[in-house]
């Protein structure tokens, strides 16, 4: 399988480059009898899109999706569901002068090495405009989650450059363009941005995401993980730097007595692991949080080197995003919930009737 595809039993494929005809993708191995119709695609892909905010890129697309094939009257049919978005505010010209030099800390320098060939328009293939396709097909694994196990994905933005949020409601969180979970710092959000974006530079983000109602025993050992699929995922989203699971890197300073979620007959009595333990969820709340490094299309002049090794200052002009994480939450929702998805199936498939029989009492002869 080429690496334009994840999922074992749902598997995702993506195609398309930010200033091609059109991006899709193919989702293949969703249950038949799912109503699904173009229109339920729209709250996510508005959710991610550019154009939004003055404190995103300004390009304009309308995400319309046209669904190509797996659905029929309205319902999945378990064949490929394959989606296309037509690309329809391309602006090329404004990547004329760094088609023959590198961004530094773009891909764009990676992917000459590796293909001796690139498409510079939009940054091709690399570009977070392929995430447009996770969000559609994450609407469609959100749709099944909820119906078939009552389970939902939601994320939030949870640091943007130095600020933090200084409280925490979940009900505000869709009302600014951010993502944040507080009101009152939404002015100061948008105070910092301005002034970054008039200094031309940008910055980083965290964004955390999480899954409420996955049943225990989604994920399995040793090589198909669920922390370990939903770390690849949410790493393979563009800029993302750093992926923890629950409590992540913090459990550097933590004592065991610490760190370990005690159980009582009612339940546990914490959630440091997030959810998953041997990689395997275990009832509770799945949690994961990401980083996203600051965007390195700056109009700030950088040195770098052209595609014949001259050295070169380089600017980047066109419609950035100062902060690719602000855009970041949907997308990280849409890869938790196809992640979250593909296990739910794979459990199904091996141990679909553990349920049917007791779990056998170790030591206790059989019959
Ligand atoms: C992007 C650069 C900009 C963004 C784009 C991501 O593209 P362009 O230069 O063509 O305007 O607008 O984001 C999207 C189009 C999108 O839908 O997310 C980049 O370099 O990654």
């Amino acid at each position: 399988m080429s690496s334009n595809s994840f999922g074992k039993l749902l598997t995702v494929t993506t195609f398309g480059e930010s200033h091609g005809p059109a991006i899709g993708c193919v989702l293949d191995g969703c249950p038949p009898g799912l109503a699904i119709a173009p229109e339920e695609f729209r709250h996510d892909l508005e959710r991610r899109a550019t154009g939004k905010s003055r404190h995103t890129s300004a390009r304009r697309e309308a995400d319309d999706v046209e669904i190509l094939s797996g659905v029929y009257e309205g319902l999945t049919t378990g064949t490929p569901i394959a989606l296309l978005i037509r690309n329809t505010d391309q602006r090329s010209k404004d990547y004329a002068n760094i088609a023959s030099q590198f961004r530094p800390g773009h891909a764009d320098y990676a992917y000459w090495q590796k293909y001796g060939i690139r498409d510079p328009r939009g940054g091709g293939r690399s570009s977070a405009r392929e995430t447009t396709m996770r969000v559609a097909a994450g609407v469609i694994a959100k749709k099944w989650l909820a119906q078939r196990h009552g389970v939902t994905v939601r994320g939030y933005l949870s640091q943007l450059g130095p600020i933090t949020p200084e409280g925490f409601d979940w009900s505000v969180v869709e009302d600014n363009p951010f993502f944040w979970p507080h009101a009152a710092q939404v002015p100061e959000l948008e105070s910092y941005m301005d002034a970054l974006r008039k200094s031309g530079d940008s910055i980083g983000a965290r964004v955390n995401v999480v899954a409420d109602g996955v049943p225990p025993g989604w994920g399995e050992p040793i090589y198909g993980k669920l922390d370990g699929d939903l770390a690849a995922a949410l790493m393979s989203i563009n800029a993302v730097k750093g992926v923890e699971i629950g409590d992540g890197f913090a459990a550097v300073t933590q004592k065991g007595t610490e760190h370990r979620d005690e159980m009582t007959p009612q339940g546990f009595l914490s959630n440091h692991a997030g959810g998953i333990l041997g990689g395997i969820s275990t009832g509770q709340q799945v949690t994961a949080s990401i980083v996203l490094k600051p965007t390195s299309s700056l109009r700030l002049p950088g040195r770098t080197v052209n595609v014949d090794g001259q050295p070169v200052d380089v600017i980047t002009t066109g419609r950035h995003d100062p902060c690719v994480g602000i855009r970041a939450t949907p997308i990280a929702e849409a890869m938790m919930a196809l992640v979250l998805m593909d296990h739910a199936l794979r459990h199904r498939a091996q141990c679909g009737d553990v349920g049917d029989v007791p779990p056998r009492v170790p030591g206790q002869a059989d019959g």
